[in-house]
């Protein structure tokens, strides 16, 4: 487990440790700090994290400094609440912008829950894309689950219900929900899923419901203005970060929590459904800063 998520943050690791480099060296100049504070912002810590760490720099002596970037970072994200065990049946609704991973993620999320001994239902609510239903089954599939989906509907909440109502039915634990990919100036498709949430709350009240914005790693600074125009319409539980394999901007789930308080869920390292890692604060920042036998 440790080793995904380890892997898939090598590239950030090594760019930020070649940032770090030119604050650890004997004579620091001022145009070292410049290159640091570029490093750090291309890694996508934020602003805050990189105002923080140049702070730092300049005022711990260099053998403390890593160590100190080190305490500093696991505060800051194990200040915000991890994802909690579920005590009763919960609705996972994966949400986020096209592209961005959402039916991966939801066949991935299916997957991880029913290795973890939970009755797992899938229920395919993209209606949008023709071929949605059709990539869901082919995982539902594959990691043989159940899938609720109508291809006659244009509805999403419609086959929301019915995913729902069958999980009633055969006391499912969690329940998957693909939606179709959605820009938060969409309005009415934002409306649409404010009603998909109004059907969980109000027609199924014994499910919890978590939604889960899914986020591209290699996007960077957009991405996180995806996050918070997203937050301002739905409450957003938390963030599955997608793609993380291959991209140096590793540092994203930093703004995450210190600016938006949205705590990371999961982290998608690559396509195959296995690729796919809970996220945890310290095994995160030894895969951001390296480990002592490096
Ligand atoms: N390398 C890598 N690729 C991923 C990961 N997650 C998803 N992908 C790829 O990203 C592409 C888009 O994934 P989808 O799951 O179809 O994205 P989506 O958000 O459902 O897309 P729309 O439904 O069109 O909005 C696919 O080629 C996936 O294989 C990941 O963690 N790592
Ligand atoms: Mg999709």
């Amino acid at each position: 487990m440790l080793n995904k998520l380890f892997n898939a943050l090598q590239k950030t690791r090594n760019s930020l440790k070649s940032a770090f480099n030119t604050v650890t060296g004997q004579s620091v100049s001022a145009e070292a700090f410049d290159t640091l504070e570029e490093q750090l912002l291309a890694s996508d810590l934020g602003l805050d994290m990189t105002d923080d760490i140049l702070e730092l720099a300049e005022t711990v002596k260099k053998n403390d400094f890593l160590e100190k970037v080190r305490q500093h970072i696991i505060q800051i994200v194990e200040n915000v609440p991890i994802m909690q065990s579920f005590h009763k049946p919960t609705v996972l609704m994966i949400v986020g912008v096209n592209g961005t991973g959402k039916t991966t993620t939801a066949a991935k999320c299916a997957n991880y829950f029913s290795q973890d001994g939970k009755k797992v239902l899938l229920v395919a609510a993209d209606t949008y894309r023709a071929a949605a239903v059709e990539q869901l089954r082919i995982w539902a599939n594959r990691i043989k689950s159940r899938l609720i989906f109508n291809e006659k509907t244009g509805e999403p909440s419609a086959v929301l219900f019915d995913g729902l109502s069958a999980a009633q039915k055969d006391l499912s634990d969690i329940i998957v929900v693909d939606t179709a990919g959605r820009l938060h100036t969409y309005d009415n498709l934002m409306t649409e899923l404010q009603k998909m949430i109004r059907v969980v709350e109000t027609r199924f009240p014994e499910f919890e419901l978590k939604t889960l914005l899914t986020i591209d790693a290699t996007l960077g600074q957009n991405s996180l203005t995806q996050a918070r125009e997203f937050a301002k319409i739905i409450n957003i539980d938390g963030v599955i970060l997608t793609k993380m394999d291959g991209t140096a901007k590793g540092g994203i789930v930093l703004p995450l929590a210190q600016e938006l308080r949205i705590p990371v869920w999961f982290v998608g390292t690559g396509e195959d459904v296995s690729d796919f890692v809970r996220f945890d604060p310290e095994e995160y920042v030894t895969g951001l800063l390296g480990n002592d036998h490096e």
